[in-house]
């Protein structure tokens, strides 16, 4: 396998913490004891835990008003790849990149497909997009894309999808992530039922020319680029459509697609209820569609919603629904915010493990309302760093990632070898 930080490096940087991590990680193993917990199950579960970067969350982000590229971006798919495979080596928690189609889409598939594997990368949920127009495009999206009134552009994105679904079945990728900007910007611009109607219509014929073994997934988001309606708007609309769709088209939560104070766990829990719950967009958020770094805002609602999680797997262990970040990194390192947020997610996944759950059920079923809320933060107030620490050691990442990052340099020589050529391809670092 490939690894872009040299492995002696990395192990030198985590033999200076190695003798702090172990003395930790005993102290919290008495600890978690005490309460009935065995911390090496717990230290594997975190272990397999993965959640997908998206190939355009390596690039700086950017908002209306402006961008500011960093130093030494990406310029393109492989390159991006590149990053990824970075962020992989050192937080062992990010196995997978999400595309987008087309900006990341390959002249040659089978080069993309070979180029992720020789750092054992794999491909997760593929992102269509048709909330912009691409050059020679024949119809707009101005006015919208499934959902558009003109049956001609219906049918241009439909077919755009059905072509992502086909590159992804070539990459290996299992799922196709739908989200569409369509809606209206005044009362009276849109007929909502038409507009709805249309949808299903198009994510049908989608939805028909998916491969046996794949998930559609429908991502719900309030408000933008439409600011009077959206189509699907809430998880009630992305429920009804997966409902209507088919098994095996699921919804998806992006945390930063609801109104504020909305009580996303809930949300978790009733579409996982009815099977279905496909997928999330990990990100968080203060007032919109921020996409702010999980867990930088509100990190016991992202543990509010693992407990979930934890609680549904609970019955059905073969539950395994898509994780995605997505986030836009305007100022931060990409690769520095990508792997802390992986693993703020992943902390809230091992947190959710350590909830009580008889306790809890018993506090519940009493009525006791003080003590459940404690079961909830007595897990929840746990220092675990450990155990994430010690999974990336075992698994042969970094201990501290961000601090091994910075010492690799890798930034300061992806700024020499990528000058800013937006015409060439390939990778400037390998
Ligand atoms: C848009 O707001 C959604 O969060 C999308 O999931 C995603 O950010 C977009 O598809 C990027 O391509
Ligand atoms: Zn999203
Ligand atoms: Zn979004
Ligand atoms: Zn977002």
């Amino acid at each position: 396998m490939t690894q872009l930080i040299d492995q002696n490096f990395l192990q030198e940087h985590n033999t200076k913490q190695e003798s702090a991590l172990t003395s930790d990680y005993n102290a919290l193993a008495e600890k978690l004891d005490r309460s009935g917990f065995n911390i090496d199950s717990i230290l594997a579960q975190a272990k397999q835990f993965a959640v997908a970067v998206p190939s355009w969350g390596v690039g700086t982000g950017g908002t209306r008003f402006a961008r500011f590229p960093g130093k030494g971006e990406p310029r393109n798919i492989f390159e991006k790849l590149d990053d990824c495979s970075v962020i992989q080596q050192l937080s062992q928690a990010t196995p997978t990149v999400s595309l987008h189609i087309p900006w990341d889409k390959p002249k040659d598939p089978n080069e993309l497909r070979q180029y992720a594997e020789q750092y054992d990368l794999r491909f997760d949920a593929m992102n269509s997009n048709t909330f912009q127009d691409q050059i020679g495009q024949e119809e707009s999206y101005k006015f919208g894309s499934l959902a558009h009134s003109s049956k001609a552009a219906r049918d241009q994105a439909i077919a755009h999808n059905i072509e992502v679904v086909e590159l992804g079945e070539k990459l290996g990728s299992k799922a196709l992530t739908v989200w569409v900007g369509d809606g209206s910007n005044f009362p009276g611009q849109q007929h909502f039922k038409n507009s709805f109607t249309h949808y299903l219509e198009s994510i049908k014929e989608i939805y028909n020319s998916l491969p046996d073994d794949w998930n559609m997934l429908l991502e719900h988001k309030i408000f933008e680029p439409a600011f009077y309606s959206t189509v699907i708007q809430d998880w009630g609309s992305s429920y009804l459509a997966a409902k209507e769709t088919g098994e095996r088209c699921l919804s998806l939560v992006d945390l930063g697609h609801h109104a504020p104070n909305v009580n996303i766990e809930m949300i978790v829990s009733r579409l996982a209820q009815f099977g279905k719950l496909g997928g999330f967009h990990f990100n968080d958020s203060k007032y919109g569609d921020d996409d702010l770094d999980s867990g930088s805002i509100n990190p016991y609602q992202l543990f509010l919603i693992f407990n979930e999680l934890t609680d549904i797997r609970s019955q059905d262990t073969t539950y395994n629904p898509f994780y995605m970040l997505d986030q836009s990194h305007n100022v931060t390192d990409p690769i520095e915010s990508l792997m802390y947020s992986a693993a703020e997610v992943q902390r809230a996944f091992v947190k959710s493990l350590l909830v009580d759950r008889e306790a809890l059920t018993n506090h519940q079923n009493t009525n006791d309302a003080m003590m459940a809320q404690a079961t909830l933060k007595q897990a929840y107030n746990l220092d675990i760093e450990p155990i994430l620490q010690m999974a990336r050691l075992q698994e042969g990442g970094a201990i501290s990632p961000v601090a091994c990052y910075r010492a690799s340099q890798y930034r300061q020589t992806c700024d020499k070898n990528r000058p800013a050529d937006p015409n060439k391809t390939g990778s400037g670092i390998v």
